[in-house]
């Protein structure tokens, strides 16, 4: 039954919840899980994390005063409650959608959203960084950052916790523990944090937290009595410091984070207190949805579903890229015992289970740790193993500089494979891959590569498995991978385009060329037949590798045919089209229009895959526009 969120309505920003009592804020945590699992089943989006942050984010923001205190999310995948605590259940149910409420956080969202996110790792460090600017400008806010059990691992969260260890500012790092990544945690960080929880003391301990934190003592006395770690020791004997306390933080926990008495207790005391402090709360994923509480994996991020029957619709149809890859990567491993498989914390989402069931001694989870898989990958592929190193284009961007300086520079033949290249739709701006080809493209050695359907796909994952020149990168957007161009294929060469024809008869000359690359493909294959219905003859050429460039077979057609049309899903600047452009002028072909279709300078919003694609401009009908001098003229280039 949808909820009518008598009391949730009535609350338009975390202040609102200072009036009410613990049983009225119980119930506002009641309606803001009903509220995510009425809107959420028919949305879609982040659904475990969210139910399991339903009572920390009550109590933090009844204890808080918000604002102008300020609370940091990391990754912002978990921040559904946050939203409907600052006055937008009205727009809920617009999720995710074209110019709707975006699935992370913006500042130009909310002013409440105090920073933006979608990348793990950042909250400790943008959090720290208020807290200095705080200190500088003399005010007095407090300062919360709230991070995940998988996103705490990351460098980044390191680097933070390291430098407010020796601020020793004002600032309190909630860790969200879940003991769930998107499939479940790895690495010695998530051992020791399952130690924590499971040492006798701090199981006693939890029980009775309440009691506990009645005992903490505030600022004045701790000063007076010189203590340092005073509320620690409340909880844990004095030769049994955390990590954290090591790092400078005061440890509080575990404790119950769906326990609201208790949690209003904790935050209230801690937001008293003057200096670093640390708060471990115990966090069920998909808390009060039993299907989700069984299965934190499946319904992390989940697609419009029944809430009555929990089902969710079966995908059907054609395989998406991921899985084709999947499926391609365990049939090379099984024919090549080098070969080695490397994800960042996102098993499912690049499609490595099945590789990671079969050869579990070559297949590594880092976490969430991209900059780290990169430079592992470097010295897998140093030590004589083939390593392909799978993420998506938008997490690679974290790995820039370990491209560049551990794989490109010494020249290793390390395989990235980047799914979701292109515009991935509705998780936003975030987590668009559209910049690879932009960063990766200018650095020395590298091979970059795009494949226009799933035949090809495995086509070039066999390429690149017999590659050893050095680092290549593959790219291929999230979707279906139909095979639905003219069958005929050229096999794979180094730097060689297919050229795929054309789909009007050949006794009239050809007066344009577009080229295209992977998902652009078979639009612009669809594009020379709307330019056939205007009588204009449109050679499709599939360009395959960005880099390097078939430069003999772009001039040729460039000569032949005097107009080149590229199209990309990727940003124009640094991309595939003006490297072409580029490539062309050097090669002295001046004598040839040359229009680019590609993402322009701005980021692009969320929404649909085919409403965001069309808003971009990236279709057959801007080809259509371009050729015929029907677009402005804005959208066209010209070497001449
Ligand atoms: C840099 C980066 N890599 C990968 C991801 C994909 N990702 C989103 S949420 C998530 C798991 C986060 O787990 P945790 O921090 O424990 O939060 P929980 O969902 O368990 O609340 C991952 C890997 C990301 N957002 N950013």
């Amino acid at each position: 039954m949808p909820g009518t969120y008598e009391l949730l309505s009535k609350v338009v920003q975390p202040t609102d919840l200072h009036g009410l009592g613990d049983k009225e804020l119980a119930q506002v945590a009641t309606e803001v899980r009903q509220a995510i699992l009425d809107h959420v089943s028919k949305t879609g989006g982040h659904f475990s994390s969210n139910l399991g942050t339903v009572e920390l984010t009550v109590a933090m923001y009844a204890a808080y005063s918000i604002p102008p205190d300020k609370v940091v999310w990391d990754t912002g995948h978990q921040a559904y409650p946050h939203k409907l605590l600052t006055g937008r259940l009205d727009r809920f149910d617009t999720l995710r959608k074209h110019k709707g409420l975006n699935g992370f956080l913006r500042r130009d969202e909310h002013p409440l959203d105090s920073f933006g996110a979608g990348h793990a790792g950042t909250a400790i460090s943008a959090a720290l960084g208020f807290a200095a600017a705080r200190d500088r400008l003399g005010t007095k806010e407090k300062v919360v950052a709230v991070t995940g059990d998988a996103a705490i691992a990351s460098g980044m969260s390191w680097e933070a916790l390291n430098h407010a260890g020796e601020l020793q500012t004002d600032l309190c790092v909630v860790l969200n523990d879940n003991r769930m990544s998107i499939a479940p945690n790895v690495g010695a960080l998530h051992n020791y944090l399952a130690r924590l929880r499971s040492r006798p003391d701090f199981q006693g301990l939890a029980r009775t937290a309440k009691k506990v934190i009645e005992r903490m003592p505030g600022p004045a006395t701790r000063i007076a009595a010189g203590l340092r770690h005073g509320i620690t020791h409340y909880l844990a004997p004095e030769d049994t410091g955390t990590i954290f306390e090591e790092m400078g933080f005061e440890y509080i926990g575990p404790v119950d984070g769906h326990d609201l008495p208790t949690l209003l207790d904790v935050f209230r005391k801690v937001r008293e207190l003057d200096y670093p402090v640390f708060v471990h709360a115990l966090t069920v994923k998909g808390k009060g949805y039993e299907v989700a509480e069984g299965d934190a994996r499946k319904w992390h991020g989940v697609v419009p579903f029944d809430v009555a029957s929990c089902e969710m619709p079966k995908k059907g149809g054609a395989p998406a890229y991921t899985q084709v890859f999947g499926q391609a990567i365990v049939e090379l491993a099984r024919e090549d015992e080098k070969i080695a498989a490397i994800t960042a914390a996102m098993p499912d989402g690049t499609g490595l289970n099945a590789f990671a069931a079969e050869f579990p001694d070559r297949y590594y989870d880092v976490g969430i740790a991209e900059q780290h898989a990169v430079t592992f990958a470097a010295g897998l592929a140093a030590g004589g193993l083939k390593p392909f190193c799978a993420v998506y284009s938008t997490f690679l961007q974290r790995g820039f500089d370990q491209v560049l300086h551990d794989v490109a520079l010494q020249n290793l033949p390390v395989r990235f494979v980047m799914d979701r290249a292109g515009l991935v739709g509705d998780d936003g701006p975030t987590h668009h891959g559209v910049f690879d080809i932009s960063y990766l493209s200018p650095i020395p050695n590298m091979v970059l590569v795009a494949p226009r359907d799933a035949t090809e796909l495995r086509e070039m994952l066999r390429f690149m498995a017999d590659y050893d020149g050095g680092p290549i990168a593959l790219r291929y957007p999230r979707g279906t991978a139909e095979d639905v161009l003219p069958e005929a294929r050229t096999p794979i060469q180094m730097g060689t385009a297919e050229v795929l024809g054309s789909p009007e008869s050949a006794d009239k000359p050809a007066t344009v060329t577009l080229v295209a690359i992977g998902s652009m493909v078979q639009e612009a294959w669809r594009a020379a037949e709307l330019l056939a219905g205007e009588g204009i003859r449109a050679v499709v050429v599939n360009a395959r590798f960005i880099k390097p460039l078939d430069k003999e077979t772009f001039a040729r057609l460039a000569r032949e045919t005097g107009h080149i049309v590229t199209m990309e899903e990727g940003q124009r600047t640094g991309g595939f089209g003006q490297q072409l452009q580029d490539e062309l002028i050097s090669s002295g072909v001046t004598d040839c229009r040359f229009d680019i279709v590609a993402i322009g300078d701005h980021f692009v919003e969320h929404g649909a895959q085919p409403i965001i694609r069309a808003d971009a401009g990236l279709s057959a009908e801007t080809v259509v526009k371009v050729v015929t001098g029907r677009a402005g003229a804005k959208a066209r280039q010209s070497l001449a």
